[in-house]
Formats: C-alpha cells, structure tokens, sequence
C-alpha cells in the first residue's frame, strides 16, 4: 500500500503531492513500482496535528482520486469522515482507511456497510492532538487486540460483511518506542484474529529514535520492521518509499514460503 499524503503537514511528505497533478503522478510512479494498493489522504494525524475543514479535506482529495480511477491498483482513502468517504468511493475508491475504527463519525459504518467496500480498522490511544503524551498500557498486545477484537464486532453489527475488514495495530498512535517494538515483536497475537493485518511503520519517529535518522532516511528501518512483520503474519503494508519495501517484501517473502516468482511487468 503506497502512501499518498496531499496535504500540507504531514510528518514525513508534508507539502510534497499537496498539487493535484504532483499527487497522481506520484500514484502512477508508485503503482509502476508495485504498490497494489493507493492509501490517499487529505489530513494529517501526526501526533500534534488539529482537525481539517470537510471541505478542505474533499477539495484535496477528490481530484487526486478521479484522475487517479483506473490505474492498475486498488484505490484507498485514508479518511475518518463519512462524508469525505462517500465522494472518494464515489470517485472511484474502494477502500476505507479510517484511523479511528468507526468511532471518529457516526456515519462511517452505515455507509461502509451499504457500499459494501473494504475497510481499514486501525488502533489509536487518544486523539492526534494529544496521543504521543505519555501513553500507557497495561498490556499494550493485549489492550490493542482487546480494542480490534471489539471495533471489528462493532463493525459487524453494523452490517460490515467480517472478510470486508482489515485490523492495524496502529503504529505510532499512542504508542511509546518500547509499546511500537512489542506490537511488532509479538504481531502473531493479532494476526489470531482471522483478519488481515495492516501495518505502517514507515518512516516513523519510533525509527528516528533508534537510529537517529531523519524521516527520509529511515527507509532500512522501515523494511526491517516490515520484514518482521511480514514474518508474523502482516499481510499489507503501508509504505511511502514503494520500490524498497516490495524489494524487501518480495524477497522475504520468497524465503518464508519457498516459492518464488520473476516480477511482473507493467
Ligand atoms: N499511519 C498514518 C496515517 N494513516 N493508516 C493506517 N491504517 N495505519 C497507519 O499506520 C497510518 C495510517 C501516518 O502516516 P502518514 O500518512 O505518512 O502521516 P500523516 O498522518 O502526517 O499524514
């Protein structure tokens, strides 16, 4: 799943595909080096970030999506207002990334239900504004897996078919370096919940920490975290550096299974 961030703020891209046109063609260079998935947002949640007007959010994303509807990968937009998922399923989006788990807009999981889309239900401690002070747990493995376990029964209740949703552990989100380590280090308890998990390391301030790297250079953290996921069971993994992370994935990949296969040219 490649990342593509039109906004003005975000931690790691921030002002970078903030251009419509900028912004697709950077899809279009992400799918021809193998993303499968475009994850498009308009709002940064970086710890610190405040709220985006709804119609600032839709005047950023809808064009990137409408030109974007029919390259070779599925679209997915990265959102927690219904109103801003509405017009992105309209423009040709097929998925919901919605970093509050259906709890952000009551809205969300009716629509989600009647569209009958894929959706992303990702955990977060707090807000945005406030979730990097200090966060605790008693056990963050458990605490997280409690809180998936029951946003993907609400989620069903609701009327989301369950093989329509994916579970994120949310890393980064409330989370201190040591809570992000043992998430990844212990991802196979959520992978337990029969559902596909999503991952996002990438270029995180976790990595910064343990390697004193900027955010654009912690590519080689993100991969080792991703590889590491992928061995525990992750099986979508949100990346802003595409090319690395399908490399490294690939080839991890092929060693976990024993198979192999030449990549496909587009
Ligand atoms: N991380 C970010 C945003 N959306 N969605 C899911 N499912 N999982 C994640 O880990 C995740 C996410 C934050 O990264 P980014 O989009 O690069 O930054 P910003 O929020 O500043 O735009």
């Amino acid at each position: 799943m490649g990342v593509i961030n039109v906004t003005p703020d975000s931690f790691s891209d921030g002002g970078e595909w903030l251009d419509a046109t900028a912004a697709v063609e950077h899809g279009r260079a992400l799918v021809a080096d193998g993303a499968a998935i475009l994850d498009v947002g308009g709002e940064s949640t970086r710890p610190g970030a405040g709220p985006v007007d709804e119609a600032e959010e839709l005047a950023r994303v809808v064009p990137v999506l409408e030109a974007l509807a029919g390259v070779q990968a599925r679209l997915s937009i990265d959102t927690s207002k219904a109103a801003v998922a509405a017009a992105a399923l309209d423009a040709g989006a097929a998925i919901v990334n919605d970093v509050t788990a259906l709890r952000g807009d009551p809205e969300m999981a009716p629509l989600i239900a009647q569209r009958g889309c894929d959706c992303c239900l990702m955990h977060m401690l707090g807000e945005p504004r406030t979730m990097q002070s200090d966060p605790r747990y008693d056990d963050v493995v458990a605490d997280v897996k409690a809180f998936l376990e029951q946003r993907l029964e609400f989620a069903v209740a609701q009327g989301i078919a369950e093989e329509r949703i994916w579970l994120d552990p949310g890393i980064g989100f409330g989370k201190a370096v040591d809570h992000n380590l043992e998430l990844l280090r212990r991802l196979d308890e959520l992978v337990a919940l029969g559902r596909p998990i999503v991952i996002g390391t990438s270029r995180k301030s976790f990595l910064g920490r343990i390697t004193g790297r900027d955010a654009h250079e912690r590519v080689p953290g993100t991969i080792a975290a991703n590889v590491l996921a992928l061995a525990r069971g992750a099986s979508i993994f949100r990346v802003h550096d595409v090319p690395e992370a399908r490399d490294a994935l690939a080839v991890a990949a092929a060693t976990l299974r024993g198979r192999w296969a030449p990549p496909t040219t587009s």
